[in-house]
């Protein structure tokens, strides 16, 4: 396969480029403990994924958090319980994610220069399980905006494993981003008890890498 740099002229990109980001998939309250389609620890995902924001504004990766964003009648919820309504309390992200990114005492901060959220789900058809099919609020597709920013490497966490965790990460291998999975930075709905596995093996299959939050952080810190 081609490497994903091949296939765009180097010379378009900036020569700060940032090579890896961050991607949160939808730590949202309708899937953690006491929200609507609540994923079983849901909330576990919380404390590693803000480490991992913590390193992203370290180094000054992109941070990208998903979310589902539905509108109170759509077709998607046929199959699921209603879940994220745009506005609503259940759409909002887990109140301890670090979604501002902002680390650090007055005299030294770090955050990330690029981050942003990103909505899926708006239409009344759609199901839009990855987060490529999510735009941010100028209407920019998560493909075109790691594009901008020359961006190769994705480090993924978030809910669910056996969804939108799934699609998302399929989705970026199949676009040649060199893509991890946050082993211990996810969790799933399981509507069978094997689908977390299954997810996983089909995400592997598909290329996907699988790493530790604490493996990346002392391969870019230096430590845990
Ligand atoms: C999801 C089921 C329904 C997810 C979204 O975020 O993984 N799962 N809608």
């Amino acid at each position: 396969m081609t490497k994903r740099r091949e296939v765009k002229n180097m010379s378009e990109r900036s020569s700060f480029a940032n090579r890896e980001a961050l991607v949160v998939i939808d730590v949202q309250n309708d899937f953690c403990p006491g929200g609507s389609l609540p994923v079983y620890d849901g909330d576990k995902v919380v404390e590693p994924l803000n480490k991992m924001i913590y390193l992203a504004a370290r180094r000054n990766w992109p941070v990208v958090f998903s979310r589902d964003w539905h509108p109170e009648k759509t077709t998607h919820f046929d199959k699921w319980p209603i879940h994220c309504v745009a506005g609503t309390e259940g759409a909002k992200f887990h109140p301890g994610l670090k979604t501002d990114g902002r680390f650090g005492t007055r005299s030294r901060i770090f955050q990330p220069e690029n981050i942003q959220v990103f909505s899926k789900g708006m239409g009344e058809t759609e199901d839009a399980y990855s987060a490529f099919d999510a735009k941010n609020t100028a209407g920019l597709n998560l493909e075109d905006f790691f594009e901008k920013l020359g961006v190769e490497e994705l480090y993924v966490g978030g809910l669910a494993t056996d969804y939108c965790v799934k699609a998302s990460v399929i989705d970026a291998v199949g676009k040649l981003f060199k893509t991890y999975l946050l082993i211990d930075a996810i969790a799933a709905v399981n509507v069978k008890p094997e689908d977390s596995d299954n997810a996983i093996k089909e995400m592997v299959n598909a290329g996907v890498r699988i790493t530790t939050v604490d493996q990346v952080l002392k391969k870019y810190l230096g430590y845990k």
